[in-house]
Protein backbone atom coordinates (compact mmCIF):
# COMPACT_ATOMS: atom_id res chain seq x y z
CA UNK A 1 0.00 0.00 0.00
CA UNK A 2 1.22 3.72 -0.78
CA UNK A 3 2.28 5.55 2.11
CA UNK A 4 0.74 8.97 2.92
CA UNK A 5 -2.83 7.34 1.82
CA UNK A 6 -4.61 8.30 4.76
CA UNK A 7 -6.87 5.45 4.94
CA UNK A 8 -4.79 2.70 6.45
CA UNK A 9 -6.27 1.11 9.64
CA UNK A 10 -2.98 0.52 10.75
CA UNK A 11 -0.34 3.51 10.81
CA UNK A 12 2.91 1.83 10.96
CA UNK A 13 5.69 3.91 12.24
CA UNK A 14 8.06 4.68 10.50
CA UNK A 15 11.44 3.07 11.06
CA UNK A 16 13.67 4.81 13.56
CA UNK A 17 16.49 6.35 12.02
CA UNK A 18 19.59 6.73 13.81
CA UNK A 19 22.96 7.72 12.62
CA UNK A 20 25.04 4.85 11.98
CA UNK A 21 27.77 4.40 14.58
CA UNK A 22 30.57 3.71 12.13
CA UNK A 23 29.55 7.08 10.42
CA UNK A 24 30.55 8.99 13.95
CA UNK A 25 33.90 7.58 14.19
CA UNK A 26 34.80 7.17 10.23
CA UNK A 27 37.39 9.79 11.76
CA UNK A 28 38.70 7.73 14.56
CA UNK A 29 39.01 4.45 14.38
CA UNK A 30 36.95 1.23 12.55
CA UNK A 31 33.80 0.05 14.54
CA UNK A 32 33.59 -3.66 14.60
CA UNK A 33 31.27 -6.67 15.43
CA UNK A 34 30.90 -10.01 15.69
CA UNK A 35 30.38 -12.35 12.27
CA UNK A 36 28.63 -14.78 14.62
CA UNK A 37 27.62 -17.69 12.02
CA UNK A 38 27.29 -18.07 8.42
CA UNK A 39 23.56 -17.09 8.27
CA UNK A 40 22.31 -14.30 10.22
CA UNK A 41 18.47 -13.31 10.21
CA UNK A 42 17.74 -9.96 8.75
CA UNK A 43 17.85 -8.09 12.26
CA UNK A 44 21.59 -9.36 12.64
CA UNK A 45 22.55 -8.45 9.16
CA UNK A 46 20.69 -4.97 9.77
CA UNK A 47 22.97 -4.55 12.90
CA UNK A 48 26.21 -5.72 11.57
CA UNK A 49 26.23 -3.81 8.39
CA UNK A 50 24.33 -0.64 9.00
CA UNK A 51 26.77 0.46 12.27
CA UNK A 52 29.85 -0.99 11.49
CA UNK A 53 32.73 -1.42 8.83
CA UNK A 54 35.01 -4.14 10.26
CA UNK A 55 34.09 -7.56 11.27
CA UNK A 56 35.39 -11.00 13.59
CA UNK A 57 34.37 -14.13 13.15
CA UNK A 58 33.16 -15.07 16.48
CA UNK A 59 34.21 -18.54 16.94
CA UNK A 60 34.46 -19.55 12.74
CA UNK A 61 38.06 -18.87 12.53
CA UNK A 62 39.31 -20.30 15.36
CA UNK A 63 41.75 -23.57 15.37
CA UNK A 64 39.08 -26.30 16.11
CA UNK A 65 36.68 -25.53 13.35
CA UNK A 66 39.58 -24.78 11.32
CA UNK A 67 41.56 -27.90 11.55
CA UNK A 68 39.48 -30.75 13.87
CA UNK A 69 41.94 -33.27 12.37
CA UNK A 70 45.53 -32.87 11.41
CA UNK A 71 45.51 -31.74 7.75
CA UNK A 72 42.08 -31.96 7.40
CA UNK A 73 41.52 -28.02 6.42
CA UNK A 74 37.97 -26.50 6.78
CA UNK A 75 37.56 -23.09 5.49
CA UNK A 76 33.96 -23.45 3.91
CA UNK A 77 32.17 -21.76 6.79
CA UNK A 78 34.74 -19.23 7.35
CA UNK A 79 35.18 -18.56 4.05
CA UNK A 80 31.44 -17.86 3.41
CA UNK A 81 31.39 -15.48 6.46
CA UNK A 82 34.62 -13.82 5.06
CA UNK A 83 32.97 -13.22 1.96
CA UNK A 84 29.91 -11.60 3.04
CA UNK A 85 31.82 -9.44 5.12
CA UNK A 86 33.72 -7.86 2.19
CA UNK A 87 31.21 -8.09 -0.09
CA UNK A 88 29.30 -5.51 2.40
CA UNK A 89 31.63 -3.48 1.54
CA UNK A 90 33.54 -4.32 5.28
CA UNK A 91 37.37 -5.09 6.57
CA UNK A 92 37.69 -8.55 8.28
CA UNK A 93 39.59 -9.57 11.23
CA UNK A 94 40.98 -12.50 11.76
CA UNK A 95 40.61 -14.50 15.33
CA UNK A 96 42.57 -16.19 16.54
CA UNK A 97 46.00 -18.80 15.15
CA UNK A 98 46.81 -19.82 18.54
CA UNK A 99 45.01 -19.85 21.61
CA UNK A 100 44.50 -22.55 24.21
CA UNK A 101 40.77 -22.98 23.76
CA UNK A 102 39.20 -24.44 21.38
CA UNK A 103 42.32 -26.03 19.64
CA UNK A 104 42.21 -29.52 18.67
CA UNK A 105 43.87 -31.88 21.20
CA UNK A 106 46.34 -33.92 18.31
CA UNK A 107 47.96 -30.41 18.02
CA UNK A 108 49.80 -30.29 21.31
CA UNK A 109 48.36 -33.29 23.70
CA UNK A 110 50.58 -35.42 25.69
CA UNK A 111 52.82 -37.82 23.96
CA UNK A 112 53.48 -34.86 21.14
CA UNK A 113 57.52 -33.49 21.21
CA UNK A 114 58.41 -30.23 21.16
CA UNK A 115 59.53 -30.84 17.39
CA UNK A 116 56.31 -32.00 16.38
CA UNK A 117 54.00 -29.56 18.13
CA UNK A 118 56.15 -26.54 16.53
CA UNK A 119 55.00 -28.03 13.59
CA UNK A 120 51.77 -28.55 14.12
CA UNK A 121 51.63 -24.58 15.10
CA UNK A 122 53.14 -23.25 12.40
CA UNK A 123 52.06 -25.39 9.72
CA UNK A 124 48.01 -24.29 11.15
CA UNK A 125 49.20 -20.23 11.43
CA UNK A 126 50.89 -20.32 8.41
CA UNK A 127 48.28 -22.70 6.15
CA UNK A 128 45.46 -20.43 7.80
CA UNK A 129 47.09 -16.88 7.05
CA UNK A 130 48.11 -17.60 3.38
CA UNK A 131 44.37 -18.69 3.37
CA UNK A 132 42.51 -15.60 4.08
CA UNK A 133 45.63 -13.53 2.64
CA UNK A 134 44.51 -10.30 1.13
CA UNK A 135 41.05 -11.26 2.79
CA UNK A 136 41.82 -10.29 6.72
CA UNK A 137 43.15 -6.88 7.56
CA UNK A 138 44.79 -7.84 10.97
CA UNK A 139 45.06 -11.44 12.52
CA UNK A 140 45.03 -11.72 16.85
CA UNK A 141 48.14 -14.57 15.59
CA UNK A 142 47.85 -15.20 20.03
CA UNK A 143 45.30 -15.45 22.08
CA UNK A 144 44.84 -14.99 26.09
CA UNK A 145 48.39 -16.41 26.62
CA UNK A 146 49.41 -14.41 29.95
CA UNK A 147 48.36 -15.17 33.63
CA UNK A 148 46.01 -13.34 35.12
CA UNK A 149 47.08 -11.40 38.35
CA UNK A 150 51.14 -12.06 36.82
CA UNK A 151 53.36 -11.98 40.33
CA UNK A 152 56.42 -10.55 38.38
CA UNK A 153 55.30 -8.68 35.38
CA UNK A 154 58.75 -8.02 34.98
CA UNK A 155 59.41 -11.70 33.71
CA UNK A 156 56.70 -12.08 31.28
CA UNK A 157 57.95 -15.63 30.81
CA UNK A 158 57.05 -16.60 33.78
CA UNK A 159 53.86 -14.37 33.56
CA UNK A 160 53.24 -16.74 30.55
CA UNK A 161 49.84 -19.66 30.67
CA UNK A 162 50.76 -23.02 31.31
CA UNK A 163 48.99 -23.71 28.25
CA UNK A 164 49.78 -26.86 26.27
CA UNK A 165 51.38 -25.05 23.69
CA UNK A 166 53.79 -23.74 26.20
CA UNK A 167 54.08 -27.30 27.99
CA UNK A 168 55.17 -28.74 24.65
CA UNK A 169 57.49 -25.94 23.42
CA UNK A 170 58.29 -23.55 25.86
CA UNK A 171 57.85 -19.44 26.25
CA UNK A 172 59.55 -19.98 22.67
CA UNK A 173 55.83 -20.46 20.89
CA UNK A 174 55.12 -17.40 21.21
CA UNK A 175 57.69 -15.83 18.80
CA UNK A 176 56.81 -19.32 16.65
CA UNK A 177 53.45 -18.55 15.41
CA UNK A 178 53.70 -14.79 15.06
CA UNK A 179 57.14 -15.29 12.57
CA UNK A 180 55.11 -18.33 10.91
CA UNK A 181 52.19 -15.56 10.49
CA UNK A 182 54.32 -12.67 8.80
CA UNK A 183 55.99 -15.01 6.46
CA UNK A 184 52.60 -16.27 5.53
CA UNK A 185 50.32 -12.99 4.59
CA UNK A 186 52.94 -10.03 5.54
CA UNK A 187 50.32 -7.73 4.59
CA UNK A 188 47.84 -8.44 7.37
CA UNK A 189 48.80 -6.32 10.75
CA UNK A 190 49.78 -9.14 13.45
CA UNK A 191 48.23 -8.79 17.30
CA UNK A 192 48.58 -10.18 20.47
CA UNK A 193 45.09 -10.17 21.87
CA UNK A 194 43.90 -10.89 25.61
CA UNK A 195 41.04 -9.71 28.63
CA UNK A 196 41.67 -8.26 31.53
CA UNK A 197 44.25 -6.16 30.23
CA UNK A 198 43.25 -2.93 32.53
CA UNK A 199 45.15 -4.95 35.45
CA UNK A 200 48.25 -3.51 35.42
CA UNK A 201 49.98 -6.58 35.90
CA UNK A 202 48.59 -8.33 33.31
CA UNK A 203 49.39 -5.24 31.08
CA UNK A 204 52.98 -4.74 31.98
CA UNK A 205 53.42 -8.44 31.32
CA UNK A 206 52.10 -8.02 27.71
CA UNK A 207 54.17 -5.07 27.39
CA UNK A 208 57.43 -6.53 28.57
CA UNK A 209 56.52 -9.61 26.27
CA UNK A 210 56.02 -7.03 22.70
CA UNK A 211 58.62 -5.00 23.88
CA UNK A 212 61.29 -7.53 24.04
CA UNK A 213 60.40 -9.71 21.06
CA UNK A 214 60.11 -6.48 19.03
CA UNK A 215 63.54 -5.36 19.67
CA UNK A 216 64.60 -9.08 18.83
CA UNK A 217 62.80 -8.97 15.40
CA UNK A 218 62.52 -4.91 14.30
CA UNK A 219 62.87 -5.91 10.61
CA UNK A 220 60.37 -8.71 10.49
CA UNK A 221 59.37 -8.30 6.91
CA UNK A 222 60.02 -4.86 7.24
CA UNK A 223 58.85 -3.77 10.06
CA UNK A 224 58.59 -5.04 13.68
CA UNK A 225 57.45 -8.51 14.60
CA UNK A 226 54.15 -7.81 16.31
CA UNK A 227 52.02 -5.06 15.08
CA UNK A 228 49.22 -4.28 17.41
CA UNK A 229 47.83 -5.39 21.23
CA UNK A 230 44.48 -6.03 21.60
CA UNK A 231 42.71 -5.46 24.21
CA UNK A 232 39.31 -7.39 24.59
CA UNK A 233 37.70 -4.92 26.85
CA UNK A 234 35.14 -7.53 28.61
CA UNK A 235 34.31 -4.82 31.10
CA UNK A 236 31.58 -4.62 33.91
CA UNK A 237 30.03 -1.53 35.88
CA UNK A 238 32.99 -1.52 38.29
CA UNK A 239 35.96 -1.13 35.39
CA UNK A 240 37.93 1.39 36.35
CA UNK A 241 38.19 3.33 33.28
CA UNK A 242 41.79 4.85 34.39
CA UNK A 243 43.47 1.42 34.47
CA UNK A 244 41.82 1.11 30.56
CA UNK A 245 43.42 4.09 29.51
CA UNK A 246 46.53 3.50 31.29
CA UNK A 247 46.79 0.43 29.44
CA UNK A 248 46.27 2.16 26.26
CA UNK A 249 49.19 4.91 26.68
CA UNK A 250 51.72 2.27 28.03
CA UNK A 251 50.77 -0.04 24.66
CA UNK A 252 51.14 3.26 22.33
CA UNK A 253 54.34 3.84 23.98
CA UNK A 254 56.06 1.06 22.34
CA UNK A 255 54.86 2.39 18.97
CA UNK A 256 52.17 -0.80 18.59
CA UNK A 257 48.54 0.07 17.65
CA UNK A 258 45.90 -1.04 19.84
CA UNK A 259 42.56 -2.56 18.97
CA UNK A 260 39.11 -2.65 21.31
CA UNK A 261 38.73 -6.12 20.19
CA UNK A 262 35.57 -7.66 22.06
CA UNK A 263 33.77 -4.28 23.78
CA UNK A 264 31.09 -5.70 25.91
CA UNK A 265 29.75 -4.31 29.50
CA UNK A 266 27.99 -6.85 32.04
CA UNK A 267 25.46 -5.08 33.59
CA UNK A 268 22.37 -6.87 34.22
CA UNK A 269 21.44 -9.89 36.03
CA UNK A 270 18.93 -13.50 35.02
CA UNK A 271 18.83 -11.84 31.38
CA UNK A 272 16.88 -8.54 33.28
CA UNK A 273 18.50 -5.15 33.11
CA UNK A 274 16.77 -2.52 35.20
CA UNK A 275 16.25 1.12 33.38
CA UNK A 276 19.03 2.25 36.22
CA UNK A 277 21.74 -0.48 35.14
CA UNK A 278 21.32 0.07 31.76
CA UNK A 279 22.02 4.03 31.85
CA UNK A 280 24.93 3.07 34.62
CA UNK A 281 25.80 0.80 31.35
CA UNK A 282 25.29 4.02 28.89
CA UNK A 283 27.85 5.52 30.88
CA UNK A 284 30.57 3.04 31.15
CA UNK A 285 30.22 2.97 27.26
CA UNK A 286 30.23 6.78 26.76
CA UNK A 287 33.37 7.12 29.30
CA UNK A 288 34.78 4.16 27.52
CA UNK A 289 34.09 5.85 23.53
CA UNK A 290 35.86 9.14 25.12
CA UNK A 291 38.88 7.52 25.91
CA UNK A 292 38.74 5.89 22.71
CA UNK A 293 38.49 8.88 21.24
CA UNK A 294 41.54 10.53 22.85
CA UNK A 295 43.28 7.96 21.85
CA UNK A 296 42.38 7.71 18.14
CA UNK A 297 45.67 8.16 16.82
CA UNK A 298 46.72 4.37 18.99
CA UNK A 299 43.16 2.85 18.66
CA UNK A 300 43.13 1.08 14.92
CA UNK A 301 39.79 -0.11 15.76
CA UNK A 302 36.63 -1.02 18.36
CA UNK A 303 34.49 -4.03 18.21
CA UNK A 304 31.55 -5.27 19.63
CA UNK A 305 31.24 -9.19 20.95
CA UNK A 306 27.59 -9.55 20.65
CA UNK A 307 25.08 -7.56 18.21
CA UNK A 308 22.58 -7.75 21.08
CA UNK A 309 21.56 -9.00 24.55
CA UNK A 310 20.36 -12.25 23.18
CA UNK A 311 23.48 -13.55 21.11
CA UNK A 312 25.73 -12.67 22.81
CA UNK A 313 28.37 -15.20 25.04
CA UNK A 314 26.94 -13.18 28.34
CA UNK A 315 23.78 -12.80 27.48
CA UNK A 316 22.19 -13.42 30.86
CA UNK A 317 24.14 -9.45 31.89
CA UNK A 318 22.82 -8.04 29.47
CA UNK A 319 26.31 -6.61 28.08
CA UNK A 320 25.75 -5.23 24.22
CA UNK A 321 24.19 -1.81 22.93
CA UNK A 322 21.16 -3.55 21.13
CA UNK A 323 18.52 -5.82 23.47
CA UNK A 324 17.03 -8.70 22.44
CA UNK A 325 14.71 -6.96 19.88
CA UNK A 326 17.41 -5.09 18.39
CA UNK A 327 16.48 -1.95 19.51
CA UNK A 328 19.33 0.51 20.67
CA UNK A 329 19.87 0.58 24.36
CA UNK A 330 21.22 3.40 26.32
CA UNK A 331 24.74 2.15 25.85
CA UNK A 332 24.41 2.55 22.14
CA UNK A 333 23.49 6.13 22.94
CA UNK A 334 26.26 6.45 25.07
CA UNK A 335 28.73 5.19 22.24
CA UNK A 336 27.10 7.35 19.49
CA UNK A 337 27.64 10.79 21.91
CA UNK A 338 29.56 10.24 24.79
CA UNK A 339 29.44 14.01 25.73
CA UNK A 340 25.64 14.64 25.26
CA UNK A 341 24.60 11.09 27.26
CA UNK A 342 26.93 11.96 30.07
CA UNK A 343 25.27 15.13 30.78
CA UNK A 344 21.99 14.36 30.27
CA UNK A 345 22.30 11.24 32.13
CA UNK A 346 24.95 11.09 34.81
CA UNK A 347 22.12 11.30 37.99
CA UNK A 348 19.82 8.72 37.30
CA UNK A 349 22.41 5.82 36.49
CA UNK A 350 22.35 3.17 39.28
CA UNK A 351 25.60 2.96 41.27
CA UNK A 352 27.13 -0.08 41.50
CA UNK A 353 26.72 -0.34 45.10
CA UNK A 354 28.01 -3.17 46.84
CA UNK A 355 25.50 -6.43 46.64
CA UNK A 356 24.33 -7.25 50.41
CA UNK A 357 23.31 -10.50 51.84
CA UNK A 358 21.78 -12.01 55.00
CA UNK A 359 23.17 -14.17 57.05
CA UNK A 360 21.43 -15.93 59.75
CA UNK A 361 22.81 -16.68 63.38
CA UNK A 362 23.31 -20.66 63.62
CA UNK A 363 26.08 -22.76 63.80
CA UNK A 364 26.38 -26.06 61.40
CA UNK A 365 27.61 -28.98 61.55
CA UNK A 366 30.54 -28.99 58.58
CA UNK A 367 29.55 -31.69 57.20
CA UNK A 368 27.67 -29.79 54.05
CA UNK A 369 24.41 -31.73 55.16
CA UNK A 370 23.11 -30.26 58.14
CA UNK A 371 19.75 -28.94 57.95
CA UNK A 372 20.64 -25.89 59.44
CA UNK A 373 21.91 -24.37 55.94
CA UNK A 374 18.45 -24.52 55.16
CA UNK A 375 17.43 -21.45 56.77
CA UNK A 376 20.51 -19.28 55.06
CA UNK A 377 20.69 -17.14 52.22
CA UNK A 378 21.11 -18.05 49.06
CA UNK A 379 24.61 -16.42 47.47
CA UNK A 380 25.15 -16.57 43.57
CA UNK A 381 29.12 -16.99 42.79
CA UNK A 382 28.66 -16.77 38.81
CA UNK A 383 30.12 -13.07 37.78
CA UNK A 384 33.53 -14.60 35.38
CA UNK A 385 36.44 -12.14 36.20
CA UNK A 386 37.75 -14.27 33.09
CA UNK A 387 36.86 -14.48 29.54
CA UNK A 388 35.89 -17.67 29.90
CA UNK A 389 32.84 -18.58 31.47
CA UNK A 390 33.62 -21.89 33.81
CA UNK A 391 32.42 -23.22 37.33
CA UNK A 392 29.88 -21.20 38.99
CA UNK A 393 28.03 -21.58 42.28
CA UNK A 394 26.34 -20.72 45.33
CA UNK A 395 27.18 -19.70 48.91
CA UNK A 396 25.64 -19.65 52.14
CA UNK A 397 26.55 -18.16 55.29
CA UNK A 398 25.69 -18.45 58.89
CA UNK A 399 27.45 -16.60 62.09
CA UNK A 400 27.78 -17.45 65.82
CA UNK A 401 29.60 -15.79 68.44
CA UNK A 402 33.05 -16.71 67.15
CA UNK A 403 32.25 -17.60 63.49
CA UNK A 404 31.34 -17.53 60.46
CA UNK A 405 30.05 -20.56 58.14
CA UNK A 406 30.23 -20.07 54.94
CA UNK A 407 29.18 -23.40 52.54
CA UNK A 408 29.67 -23.33 48.84
CA UNK A 409 28.47 -25.68 45.97
CA UNK A 410 29.98 -25.82 42.90
CA UNK A 411 28.70 -26.85 39.63
CA UNK A 412 30.83 -27.62 36.27
CA UNK A 413 33.95 -28.09 38.28
CA UNK A 414 36.25 -30.71 36.04
CA UNK A 415 37.80 -31.57 39.56
CA UNK A 416 41.70 -30.73 38.58
CA UNK A 417 44.14 -30.03 41.37
CA UNK A 418 47.12 -31.09 39.53
CA UNK A 419 48.78 -27.34 39.64
CA UNK A 420 50.70 -26.86 41.84
CA UNK A 421 49.67 -23.45 42.46
CA UNK A 422 46.77 -24.06 44.42
CA UNK A 423 44.52 -20.93 43.00
CA UNK A 424 44.85 -23.08 39.44
CA UNK A 425 43.06 -26.03 40.99
CA UNK A 426 38.95 -26.20 41.50
CA UNK A 427 39.07 -24.73 44.43
CA UNK A 428 36.50 -21.91 46.47
CA UNK A 429 38.03 -18.52 47.88
CA UNK A 430 36.33 -16.59 51.03
CA UNK A 431 37.46 -13.22 51.54
CA UNK A 432 36.84 -11.55 54.49
CA UNK A 433 36.97 -8.02 55.79
CA UNK A 434 35.86 -7.95 59.10
CA UNK A 435 35.01 -4.50 59.66
CA UNK A 436 34.31 -4.07 56.12
CA UNK A 437 36.61 -1.25 55.84
CA UNK A 438 37.17 -1.82 52.42
CA UNK A 439 41.17 -0.96 52.43
CA UNK A 440 42.99 -0.96 49.24
CA UNK A 441 45.31 -2.83 51.26
CA UNK A 442 44.49 -6.15 53.14
CA UNK A 443 44.83 -5.03 57.53
CA UNK A 444 44.79 -7.47 60.19
CA UNK A 445 41.40 -8.08 60.27
CA UNK A 446 40.99 -9.00 56.30
CA UNK A 447 41.94 -13.06 55.39
CA UNK A 448 41.74 -15.07 52.51
CA UNK A 449 40.48 -18.97 52.47
CA UNK A 450 41.11 -21.03 49.55
CA UNK A 451 39.67 -24.55 49.82
CA UNK A 452 39.88 -27.45 47.08
CA UNK A 453 37.36 -29.97 45.72
CA UNK A 454 39.60 -32.91 48.31
CA UNK A 455 39.90 -30.39 51.39
CA UNK A 456 43.32 -28.83 50.92
CA UNK A 457 43.11 -25.80 52.12
CA UNK A 458 45.61 -22.30 51.94
CA UNK A 459 45.37 -19.15 53.29
CA UNK A 460 46.35 -15.02 53.15
CA UNK A 461 47.98 -14.33 55.44
CA UNK A 462 49.39 -17.66 56.27
CA UNK A 463 47.95 -17.07 59.78
CA UNK A 464 44.29 -16.64 59.11
CA UNK A 465 44.99 -20.80 59.13
CA UNK A 466 44.57 -20.91 62.94
CA UNK A 467 40.65 -22.18 64.58
CA UNK A 468 40.11 -22.81 60.47
CA UNK A 469 38.07 -25.74 59.73
CA UNK A 470 36.94 -27.30 56.81
CA UNK A 471 35.30 -29.99 54.47
CA UNK A 472 34.66 -30.89 51.16
CA UNK A 473 32.23 -33.35 49.55
CA UNK A 474 32.68 -34.41 45.59
CA UNK A 475 29.29 -35.97 44.28
CA UNK A 476 29.29 -35.69 40.28
CA UNK A 477 30.72 -32.46 38.50
CA UNK A 478 29.58 -30.87 41.65
CA UNK A 479 31.25 -30.08 44.63
CA UNK A 480 30.46 -28.70 48.32
CA UNK A 481 32.80 -27.11 50.67
CA UNK A 482 32.07 -26.01 54.45
CA UNK A 483 34.24 -23.91 56.12
CA UNK A 484 34.26 -22.61 59.38
CA UNK A 485 36.46 -19.45 59.65
CA UNK A 486 36.87 -17.61 63.14
CA UNK A 487 36.10 -14.12 63.10
CA UNK A 488 39.55 -12.94 64.39
CA UNK A 489 39.50 -9.48 65.41
CA UNK A 490 35.26 -8.05 65.91
CA UNK A 491 32.55 -9.26 68.41
CA UNK A 492 30.19 -10.18 66.16
CA UNK A 493 26.52 -8.66 66.76
CA UNK A 494 22.76 -8.36 65.16
CA UNK A 495 23.33 -5.83 62.57
CA UNK A 496 27.00 -6.14 62.52
CA UNK A 497 28.16 -5.36 58.45
CA UNK A 498 31.33 -7.82 58.01
CA UNK A 499 33.14 -7.29 54.13
CA UNK A 500 32.80 -10.66 52.38
CA UNK A 501 33.35 -12.02 48.92
CA UNK A 502 33.63 -15.70 46.97
CA UNK A 503 35.53 -16.83 44.51
CA UNK A 504 35.41 -20.17 42.25
CA UNK A 505 38.79 -21.22 40.97
CA UNK A 506 37.53 -23.23 37.84
CA UNK A 507 40.42 -25.60 36.21
CA UNK A 508 40.92 -27.21 32.79
CA UNK A 509 40.90 -30.88 32.63
CA UNK A 510 44.74 -29.98 31.41
CA UNK A 511 45.15 -28.46 34.94
CA UNK A 512 45.36 -24.16 34.28
CA UNK A 513 43.03 -22.13 35.92
CA UNK A 514 40.50 -21.38 33.27
CA UNK A 515 37.65 -19.08 34.74
CA UNK A 516 37.12 -17.30 37.78
CA UNK A 517 33.70 -16.71 38.92
CA UNK A 518 32.93 -13.99 41.72
CA UNK A 519 29.90 -12.90 44.03
CA UNK A 520 30.53 -9.00 43.86
CA UNK A 521 33.91 -8.10 43.46
CA UNK A 522 34.80 -7.78 39.92
CA UNK A 523 38.12 -5.76 40.45
CA UNK A 524 40.21 -8.99 39.87
CA UNK A 525 41.99 -7.30 43.32
CA UNK A 526 40.24 -9.28 46.42
CA UNK A 527 43.21 -10.96 47.12
CA UNK A 528 45.27 -7.75 48.06
CA UNK A 529 42.26 -5.07 47.97
CA UNK A 530 39.07 -5.29 50.37
CA UNK A 531 37.36 -2.10 48.41
CA UNK A 532 35.32 -4.58 45.81
CA UNK A 533 33.88 -6.76 48.41
CA UNK A 534 30.15 -7.18 48.93
CA UNK A 535 28.65 -7.45 52.40
CA UNK A 536 27.53 -9.33 54.86
CA UNK A 537 24.79 -8.31 57.52
CA UNK A 538 24.48 -10.68 60.31
CA UNK A 539 21.14 -11.15 61.46
CA UNK A 540 20.04 -12.56 64.53
O1 LIG B 1 31.79 -15.59 21.93
C1 LIG B 1 32.47 -16.82 21.78
C2 LIG B 1 31.55 -17.98 22.15
O2 LIG B 1 30.49 -18.07 21.21
C3 LIG B 1 32.33 -19.28 22.17
O3 LIG B 1 31.52 -20.32 22.67
C4 LIG B 1 33.57 -19.15 23.04
C5 LIG B 1 34.44 -20.39 22.97
O4 LIG B 1 35.04 -20.53 21.75
O5 LIG B 1 34.35 -18.05 22.61
C6 LIG B 1 33.67 -16.82 22.69
O6 LIG B 1 34.55 -15.79 22.30
C7 LIG B 1 35.72 -15.64 23.09
C8 LIG B 1 36.81 -15.16 22.20
O7 LIG B 1 37.00 -16.07 21.15
C9 LIG B 1 38.11 -14.95 22.96
N1 LIG B 1 37.93 -14.10 24.09
C10 LIG B 1 36.85 -14.46 24.98
C11 LIG B 1 35.54 -14.60 24.20
C12 LIG B 1 34.43 -14.95 25.15
O8 LIG B 1 34.62 -16.22 25.70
Amino acid sequence: MPSGSGDSEEAVAPPLRITPLKTVYESYFLIGNVAPRQYLSEDETYILTAHHNAATAENAMKPQPLQPNKGDFRFEQADAIVDAVLAAGMKMHGHTLAWHQQSPAWMNEEGVSREEAIENLTTHARTVAEHFRGRVISWDVLNEAINDNSANPADWRASLRQSRWYQTIGPDYVEIVFRAAREADPGAMLYYNDYNLDNRNKALSVYNMVKELNEKYPNAGGRPLIDGIGMQGHYNLQTNLSNVEASIERFSSLGVEVSVTELDVQAGTDYELTEAQGISQGIVYARLFNVFKKHAETIARVTMWGLNDDSSWRSERSPAMFDAEFQPKPAFFGALNPDVFIAQNLKSGAKSAAKQAEAHYGTPKLDGNDAIWNSATEIPVNQHLTAWQGATGTARVLWDDKNLYVLVTVHNAVMNKTNANPAEQDSVEVFIDENNGKTNAFEKDDGQYRVNFDNEASFNPASAKSGFKSAAIVSGAAYTVAMRIPLRTIKPANGTLVGFDVQINGASPQGMRQSVAMWNDLTGGSATDTSGYGMLKLVK
